[in-house]
């Protein structure tokens, strides 16, 4: 049956909730926009019996593309360009199209090869994936010491979001040819000084990791456009092909066991059943190679003070937390305190809220800012800084992950951390847009990591 992408919107918060708990709908951009008289708009993807369960339940229903028709369609176009270059003989990476995976890996290996080798790093991952990939992170910095910042990028953990690692391989690129030559980075309107540049290198350490669910997303750009997950077996006996693979972003270790954490009426995008297309969490927390890959990379290099996990879609800056609404007032009401468990994850009650110091909050929105204005200096674009809860509160995340660790282990650094939802919801398949708009995501995202590696001290 034919799955669609939908614009649904619902009376009030219960009406919402209910998409997840009770219809069991796939959310699909993270925003809920609010609209006049308390209601509310979300996209979601579903097929044709569901959409008319949802119209009987009272939701408004506006169906757009046929999500795997027009998944296949950018495939194509994949394809095609890839066959223009070859009768062409261009090889240049990143022309026309979207990389394969394959070309990602060599692209990073490029960028980490003489002439830039003094100043970079290319940094080999622990853990192959279940398809048995190698994948690589490289570190940008030249020179060492005591008190430099460390800065994480992280990409390409949902499959069928294919623009990430493009993002991040154009960034590497021109922070390092950049350096290289002492020149600046002029991207549309906004500019970067030689000086700026020479200063992110000679004084920061970033650590890029571009591409870390390889096996998801050659499965997304050559079979299944809208796969998610990574490629995990399905357990024995299960034949249908949802059953493979876990929502590698459900799977670190932040309350990751919700059933236990949150309320039993809580809206929570996660599943324990491993045949759910979108949100399976996992056998356990921490299970997964590609998981135990970005883990490493925080524990390998603890200067690491500043995370950003890329995504798709509908242009948004998100800060933590993501499993309730944040509060700066009672530092006993948290996550590790089991006088909540089974209380959290509700937005609209007072029942539960997550602590957040004051001070950090103030920190990371003062960053998430300035990343919105370098986006909105590139072409316009007005991305939203939120709290990366919305309405629907989910556990095992990276960013609630990376920023939980300091609360959690003795001795670990603070991580302020990020997801970044690129793209608009009003381009066609918005997971990967078209390439020719995908190019101006590239452009706005790199101006806004660019801005941060300048501000983030
Ligand atoms: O749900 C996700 O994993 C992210 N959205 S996506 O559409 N790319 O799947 C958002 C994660 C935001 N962070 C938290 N909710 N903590
Ligand atoms: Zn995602």
């Amino acid at each position: 049956m034919p799955r669609y992408r939908i614009t649904v919107s619902g009376k009030d918060y219960d009406a919402m909730a209910d998409l997840v708990r009770k219809h069991k709908i796939s959310i699909a951009g993270h925003t809920v926009k609010k609209l006049a008289k308390g209601r509310y708009r979300v996209h979601a993807h579903a097929d044709g019996a569901q959409v008319r369960a949802l119209e009987k339940a009272g939701y408004k229903v506006k169906r757009h593309e046929d999500v795997d028709k027009a998944g296949k369609q950018r495939q194509a176009e994949f394809r095609a360009a890839s066959k223009k270059r070859l009768a062409e003989g261009t090889q240049v990476a990143g022309v026309g199209r979207y990389l394969t995976v394959t070309e990602v890996e060599s692209a990073l290996s490029a960028v980490a090869a003489p002439p830039n080798d003094s100043f970079t790093e290319l940094i080999t991952l622990p853990q192959k994936t279940w398809e048995d990939r190698v994948c690589h992170a490289i570190k940008i910095a030249k020179g060492d010491g005591l008190g430099r910042p460390g800065i994480y990028f992280l990409g390409g953990i949902h499959a069928r979001e294919w623009g990430s690692p493009d993002i991040l391989i154009n960034f590497v690129e021109q922070l390092t040819q950049a350096y290289r030559t002492s020149t600046g980075i002029t991207i549309g309107p906004k500019k970067f000084t030689a000086s700026q540049i020479q200063k992110i290198v000679n004084e920061k350490d970033i650590y890029v990791f571009p591409q870390a669910n390889p096996d998801g997303r050659h499965h997304s750009m050559t079979k299944d456009p809208n796969w998610r997950k990574n490629r995990r077996p399905a357990p024995a006996g299960r034949t249908n092909p949802h059953c493979v693979g876990v929502d590698l972003n459900r799977n670190y270790d932040f309350l990751w066991d919700f059933t236990k954490y949150f309320d039993p009426s809580a809206p929570v995008r996660n599943s324990t059943n491993p045949c759910d297309p979108e949100v399976y969490i996992g056998p356990s927390p921490d299970s997964e190679p590609e998981t135990k890959n970005v883990v490493w990379l925080f524990d390998s290099y603890p200067n690491i003070s500043y995370f950003i996990d890329l995504h798709s879609y509908s242009e948004d800056i998100l800060y933590t937390w993501g499993d309730d609404v944040d509060q700066t007032t009672d530092p006993n009401m948290n996550f590790q305190n089991p006088a909540y468990d089974g209380k959290r994850g509700i937005a609209n009650d007072t029942v539960y809220k997550e602590y957040i110091n004051r001070g950090d909050k103030a920190a990371v929105v003062k960053l998430a800012r300035r990343m919105r204005e370098a986006i909105k200096a590139v072409r316009g674009r007005e991305y939203l800084v939120e709290q990366a809860l919305s309405l629907y509160p989910t556990a095992g995340t990276s960013d609630d992950y990376a920023y939980s660790r300091h609360l959690v282990g003795p001795n670990k650094p603070k991580v302020y951390s990020y997801t970044i939802e690129w793209g608009s919801e009003n381009n066609p398949t918005p997971f990967h847009p078209p390439y020719n708009e995908m190019q101006k995501i590239i452009q706005e995202i790199t101006a806004a990591l660019l801005e941060f590696c300048v501000r983030a001290t």
